[in-house]
């Protein structure tokens, strides 16, 4: 199971395309939708959220609703793009540096000067249009469909927001259906009333001051029966492999899996989680500390991923930097953007979970079909029983 994704923030589209999904998988447009617009949600989102409605189309490896095991192509327009037809044009456009949006000023932060250094770009828009996170846009809906493929094998994924800034959310004993029912209610994804509140001034706030704000946010997934990713090879294990797709989410500095860097400070028999064993529910582990896995393997207790966002380095507060034409210093100007993005990278780490988790699931039960990954699936929990 793969993908790919094309397509910059102000260009008519983003692109995926998977590969490897099984056939006869059912998709359920609307779902997948609905995860596209929980993304779009969020206080502390700027301007360019109420330009866009996305939608995903599927436009290659679904007939009739059912995947047919080809690979499935998904587009999102963007609408902002009836805006910047000339700028993005892909045919050559006449017309001077301001008028075709030419950036010459990178913005501290952002890929912007890394990008025009490395790939010789002396217009730097030709980078900041790609490394923008409006790409995770698309990497959702994927991440969608992925969990739609989890969803047949009784996997469930939600999460939540942590803390935003100053601002942390206090712990709570609610289960994950309750979970995601209460957060989809709250403007900044968190369980309590108050938090939300203190959460909106704090945006307010930074927002006043021309500043911007980054958090922490949480994923959890149920329903992962035990051995997914090995300990044999490093490549091979899933905590390593949801690290790098968390990192590779825009703007996020750090990932941790269940007590995460809490477990650099606290002796081994608070960390790790005591064995288990019942007729009903086989092996488990009487805590959760180490988040689902051990060795790299899933264990069959719920995975618990976190991520921590900076804040977005686009500042109405500025920065300095340095002019790329004449060497010389400025102070950053004036951009639309987001003052707080978490609300919306709580979505995201969702759904690149989703993805590493699927693509475990499909390694470990794969078939052509998903008639043949419920075969392999089934004849594995059974061995599982018998053990
Ligand atoms: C982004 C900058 C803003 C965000 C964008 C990500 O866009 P613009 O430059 O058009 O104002 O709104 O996020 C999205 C469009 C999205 O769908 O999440 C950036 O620089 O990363």
């Amino acid at each position: 199971l793969r993908y790919l994704t094309a397509g910059e923030t102000h260009g008519p589209q983003l692109t995926a395309i998977i590969e490897g999904l099984p056939s006869n998988l059912h998709l359920d447009f609307e779902a997948l939708n609905y995860e596209l617009a929980r993304r779009q949600k969020g206080y502390g989102r700027g301007r360019r959220m109420q330009i866009e409605k996305d939608i995903a189309s599927i436009v290659g490896g679904v007939r009739h609703g059912y995947t047919t095991g080809a690979p499935v192509a998904v587009v999102v327009e963007n609408n902002d793009w009836t805006h910047w037809r000339n700028i993005m044009n892909i045919e050559p456009v006449e017309g001077t540096d301001e008028e075709k949006r030419r950036v010459h000023r990178p913005r501290p932060g952002h890929a912007d000067l890394n990008g025009g250094l490395k790939y010789n770009l002396k217009d730097l828009r030709n980078v900041l249009e790609r490394s923008s996170a409006r790409e995770t846009a698309v990497r959702v809906a994927v991440g969608a469909i992925a969990k739609q493929f989890l969803s047949h094998f009784g996997i469930k994924i939600g999460g939540q927001v942590k803390r935003i800034g100053e601002i942390e959310a206090p712990p709570h004993q609610l289960s994950l259906d309750e979970l995601i029912e209460i957060t989809e209610q709250s403007s900044v994804r968190v369980a309590d009333k108050a938090t939300e509140q203190k959460m909106e001034e704090y945006i307010d706030r930074i927002k006043k001051e021309g500043d911007s704000i980054g958090g922490i946010v949480e994923c959890i997934v149920e329903g992962v029966p035990v051995g997914l990713g090995s300990h044999v090879q490093y490549d091979r294990k899933l905590d390593g492999r949801i690290a790098q797709a968390v990192m590779s989410i825009n703007a996020f500095k750090g990932v941790e899996i269940g007590i995460g860097f809490e477990a650099g400070t606290l002796p081994g028999s608070q960390v790790h989680d005591e064995i288990m064993y019942s007729e009903e529910r086989g092996y488990y582990r009487a805590s959760n500390r180490l988040g689902g896995f051990e060795g790299g393997m899933t264990n069959g207790m719920p995975l618990v991923v976190r991520g921590v966002m900076k804040p977005i380095p686009t500042l109405y507060k500025p920065l300095q930097s340095i002019d790329i034409d004449t060497k010389e210093p400025f102070t950053a100007q004036v951009e639309r953007s987001d003052a707080c993005a978490v609300p919306a990278a709580s979505v995201v780490l969702e759904h690149v979970v989703a993805w590493e988790v699927a693509k475990a699931f499909l390694e470990k039960f794969g078939g052509d079909s998903i008639e043949e990954v419920e075969r392999n699936y089934k004849g594995y929990l059974a061995q599982l029983e018998a053990y």
